[in-house]
């Protein structure tokens, strides 16, 4: 079942620039920074509420993040949505005719399970599903 938006995230050109962006924007330092070299990506994490920001900066040009860069301009390249039982929400979805990107869950940031979902499946929005790693 999905239970909340568990962040948005948001492709930046420049991530030292916009982790200070974010942090006068928020009022709050990050929590966390990571490379997921898999994604090429780093990602920086701020807390807002219940839900989270998350800064991502390519860490290369073939990434999804930086070909998505080169080809339109900053701002919210995906929506995260958390699960409690991300295969079971796998199956429904692709029972409901979603695309998933990924056949299983692969390794995400900040402690995650993700998979994305096409962003064709949902009307131009990039979906990314995730549960606590375990
Ligand atoms: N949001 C909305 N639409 C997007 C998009 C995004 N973030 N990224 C790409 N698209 C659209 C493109 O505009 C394009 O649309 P048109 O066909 O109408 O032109 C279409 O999707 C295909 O895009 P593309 O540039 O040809 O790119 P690819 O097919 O190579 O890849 C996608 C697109 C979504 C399959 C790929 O980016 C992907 O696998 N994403 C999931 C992984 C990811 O984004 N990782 C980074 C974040 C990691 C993290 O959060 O830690």
């Amino acid at each position: 079942m999905i239970k909340k938006i568990e962040h948005l995230g948001i492709a930046v050109n420049n991530i030292e620039e916009a982790t200070k962006t974010y942090e006068a924007l928020l009022n709050v330092p990050p929590y966390k920074t990571e490379i997921v070299e898999r994604e090429g990506v780093k990602t920086v994490f701020f807390e807002c509420g219940e839900s989270k920001i998350e800064l991502l900066g390519a860490t290369r040009e073939d990434s999804p993040v930086g070909k998505y860069l080169s080809k339109q301009k900053e701002g919210i390249h995906h929506i995260a949505f958390f699960v409690d039982d991300l295969k079971s929400e796998m199956k429904r979805l692709q029972s409901e005719g979603f695309q998933l990107l990924s056949e299983e869950p692969k390794a995400g940031a900040d402690g995650k399970s993700i998979v994305f979902l096409h962003p064709k499946s949902s009307h131009g929005v990039l979906v990314e599903l995730c549960e606590d790693r375990t």
